[in-house]
């Protein structure tokens, strides 16, 4: 079991841009089992390795109520299906404790890897739908705050910063 440290906005490492999983082994599995401890542990519903500094295209989400229901995207692929739009409460791990509306499409196919290596494909519906864009967008160094007024983001760039100094001093 291994709770990992999760990165924070504003940290800029939030912004690098995952590469693709080339081969799904021990390494990437150990990857996956550390991301499920620090997302439980947390508690989360979703959580990209992006938030643990580890740059490679992996997902872990459980959107069910009593936690039974891990799943794992490796390099995933979204295609929208029409115009339908869905808008949602989202929250993150790395901005603890602030939450904003995201407009984000609402049917969606999604192509990725399981952690045997598996390719699958599934149509996610409501939560599970908008949380695998969240995640999704971690990989590409995107945060939902990007989605929201320069205003409002800076002031939560602010509140954050006067987090971390606190914490550090
Ligand atoms: C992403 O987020 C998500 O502010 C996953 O103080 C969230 O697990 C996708 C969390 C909502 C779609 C909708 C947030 C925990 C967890 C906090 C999370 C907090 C403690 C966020
Ligand atoms: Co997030």
């Amino acid at each position: 079991m291994a709770v990992v440290e999760i990165l924070e906005f504003p940290d800029s490492r939030l912004r690098t841009v995952a590469k693709p999983v080339s081969k799904v082994d021990e390494r990437v599995r150990q990857i996956i089992d550390d991301m499920f401890d620090t997302m439980y542990d947390a508690p989360g519903i979703g959580l990209a390795a992006s938030q643990i500094n580890v740059h490679e295209q992996i997902v872990v989400i459980d959107v069910s109520d009593d936690r039974s229901e891990p799943l794992v995207f490796i390099n995933p692929e979204i295609t929208v299906l029409d115009e339908e739009t869905f808008e949602y409460d989202e929250g993150c791990l790395s901005v603890p404790g602030f939450y904003e509306t995201v407009v984000r499409p609402q049917h969606i196919r999604v192509k990725a890897l399981d952690r045997d290596g598996k390719e699958f494909v599934m149509e996610p519906e409501g939560l599970l739908a908008v949380c695998i864009q969240h995640e999704k967008d971690h990989l590409l160094g995107k945060l939902f705050v990007d989605y929201i007024s320069p205003l409002k983001r800076n002031r939560i760039r602010g509140k954050m910063d006067k987090l971390h100094k606190q914490k550090s001093s």
